[in-house]
């Protein structure tokens, strides 16, 4: 399989720079998957419920000879390891949460994978890390993430732990 593949990570309990900075060695660590990307981490106040902890968002590029739906296992088996629960409240507070944003060009309504994710163009934590990664990034079926971005209108999260100064989102 060919094309770039972009996954979400977030987290907001248990310490969530680090659960974040753990699922990205994890993730490393996967046989068949190679990070080419890393975005910084951002702060970003929680969307939906509002009694819980701000999230620690991030994203990565990445390329894997895995089909979709065994990159999402893998991604499912890291949650679990790093103490994810399923139980509790949509959108509620978390110790990981990985979603596959993209895969290469695959377009899919399926609820078991939905591709492109299905908030994607809703999120400014997922937007801003995906504009900071490839500021060219056109999202199929959606457009170029910089019209994404200019659609949804919102500021920039606070980005906390930078690996890409220099690359700094003009619009943050
Ligand atoms: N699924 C379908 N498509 C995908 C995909 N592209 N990637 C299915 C990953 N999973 C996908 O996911 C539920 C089911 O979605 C899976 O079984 C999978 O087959 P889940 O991870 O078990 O549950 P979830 O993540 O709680 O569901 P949901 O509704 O997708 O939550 P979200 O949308 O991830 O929201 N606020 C901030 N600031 N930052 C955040 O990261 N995250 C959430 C969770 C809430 N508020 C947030 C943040
Ligand atoms: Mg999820």
């Amino acid at each position: 399989m060919s094309g770039s593949v972009f996954i979400g990570l977030g987290s907001n309990l248990n310490h969530p720079i680090q659960q974040v900075l753990a699922a990205i060695e994890q993730i490393k660590a996967l046989p068949q998957v190679t990070i080419e990307n890393t975005s910084s981490l951002y702060q970003t106040e929680p969307m939906g419920p509002q009694d819980q902890p701000r999230y620690i968002n991030a994203a990565l590029e990445v390329s894997t000879s895995l089909k979709p739906i065994e990159l999402l296992h893998a991604l499912q088996a890291i949650e679990t390891q790093q103490g994810r629960t399923r139980e509790g409240e949509r959108w509620g507070a978390r110790t990981l949460d990985l979603d596959i944003l993209l895969f290469a060009e695959q377009v899919s309504n399926d609820p078991l994978l939905t591709l492109p994710h299905p908030g994607l163009a809703l999120r400014n934590f997922v937007l801003y890390p995906l504009y900071e990664i490839d500021k060219q990034l056109n999202i199929p079926s959606l457009g170029p993430i910089k019209q994404l971005i200019e659609q949804l209108g919102e500021p920039c999260p606070a980005m906390i732990i930078s690996k890409n100064l220099e690359k700094r989102s003009p619009v943050c």
